[in-house]
């Protein structure tokens, strides 16, 4: 929900909110990992006492079961830190295509400046081009690649290299081509790159073009936007588009809790290791106590997250007033 929000957000001040609330949503999960381990350490308790009464092995095994449910939740929300990246730093976007066909020419335009060395030359591009732009309050990282092309010139190659790169990393790729030309091995190439991921076909010069030219013929595995950014025309369409895709959750899922700031994510990340090793103790011959001090570490790294954190004599008690049978 929050992040639809975002989209809608269109000051910085319903941004914020929206942000608050995914933040609330990521608190609300991690207190009730938290109960979690309270409840595990509880246990744990328990049969320390037990066997100290009965001198029999209690069955911890419920406890590691708990325990590895809260794990594989910590690591699902680690994970999602890459969406949420994608909320804080950008949507990153990359516009490829074979030399000359106006990928620098596109840049520009949405960036409104003329940043990118544009010329009639094929091959102008050597090195990606990054630059943000804010559409409506979605955030794009916008690269301009260097034109894909087999070539003998090394620092061309190189060029081509990291396009490539940037096609694997991209979350959005804006394909052109060149419709004034006939379509050649090498537009074939830029086809065969972008299969199975999230694109957007751009035609472009259309202004030079004699005829219309009828989409409708070509595969709807894509969507398609003619274009003529020398006429600017077709350029908002893009942007809308593109709007329309996030705001669909084409691009990220919507609907889930999204690790969006640095600090939790790393705090995440102390938590994971040392309820790992907990976890990895508790299924072998390890004194529980020892294992107490990891589950309790990770209550109090995940307490930083949630605004929690206590003193430690405080969190002493409140572990003394969970022990059951003391
Ligand atoms: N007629 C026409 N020319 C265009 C259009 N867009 C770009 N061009 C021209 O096409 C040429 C190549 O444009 P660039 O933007 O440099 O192309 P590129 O894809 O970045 O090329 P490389 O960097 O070599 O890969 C330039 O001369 C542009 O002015 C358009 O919509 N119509
Ligand atoms: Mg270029």
């Amino acid at each position: 929900e929050a992040v639809i929000d975002m989209i809608k957000a269109k000051t910085d001040k319903a941004y914020d909110a929206s942000l608050n609330q995914l933040e609330g949503s990521l608190k609300n999960k991690i207190g009730n990992y938290r109960d979690k381990m309270l409840n595990i350490l509880a246990r744990l308790e328990y049969s320390i006492n037990f066997t100290e009464d009965f001198l029999e092995e209690p069955d911890i095994s419920p406890v590691i079961k708990e325990s590895e449910e809260v794990l594989e939740g910590l690591k699902k929300l680690y994970n999602s830190s890459n969406k949420g990246k994608i909320i804080r730093d950008g949507i990153e976007t990359a516009i490829i295509g074979k030399p000359n066909v106006g990928k620098s020419s596109l840049l520009n335009a949405l960036i409104k400046e003329k940043k990118a060395i544009v010329t009639d030359i094929p091959g102008t591009t050597r090195d990606v081009v990054e630059e943000y732009i804010d559409l409506d309050g979605i955030a794009l990282k916008i690269s301009d690649t260097a034109g894909i092309r087999d070539t003998e010139d090394i620092v061309e190659k190189l060029g081509v290299d990291k396009s490539l790169e940037f096609i694997d990393k991209a979350d959005l790729i804006i394909a052109m081509f060149d419709v004034s030309r006939d379509f050649d091995e090498e537009d074939r190439k830029i086809f065969n790159l972008i299969e199975n991921k999230n694109a957007i076909v751009v035609f472009n010069k259309i202004d030079i073009l004699k005829e219309d030219i009828d989409i409708e013929k070509y595969e709807k595995k894509y969507p398609i936007i003619k274009m003529s950014v020398k006429k600017d025309n077709g350029i908002e369409d893009l942007e809308k588009y593109i709007m329309e895709m996030f705001f669909k959750g084409d691009i990220i899922s919507t609907n889930e809790t999204l690790v969006t700031n640095v600090r939790h994510r790393d705090l995440i990340e102390k938590a994971i290791k040392s309820l790992s090793s907990a976890v990895e103790d508790l299924k072998m011959d390890i004194p529980i106590d020892c294992i107490e001090v990891d589950i309790r570490e990770t209550w109090d790294i995940l307490g930083q997250i949630t605004g929690d954190t206590v003193e430690d004599d405080i969190l002493n008690k409140i572990f003394q007033d969970f022990c059951v049978g003391k």
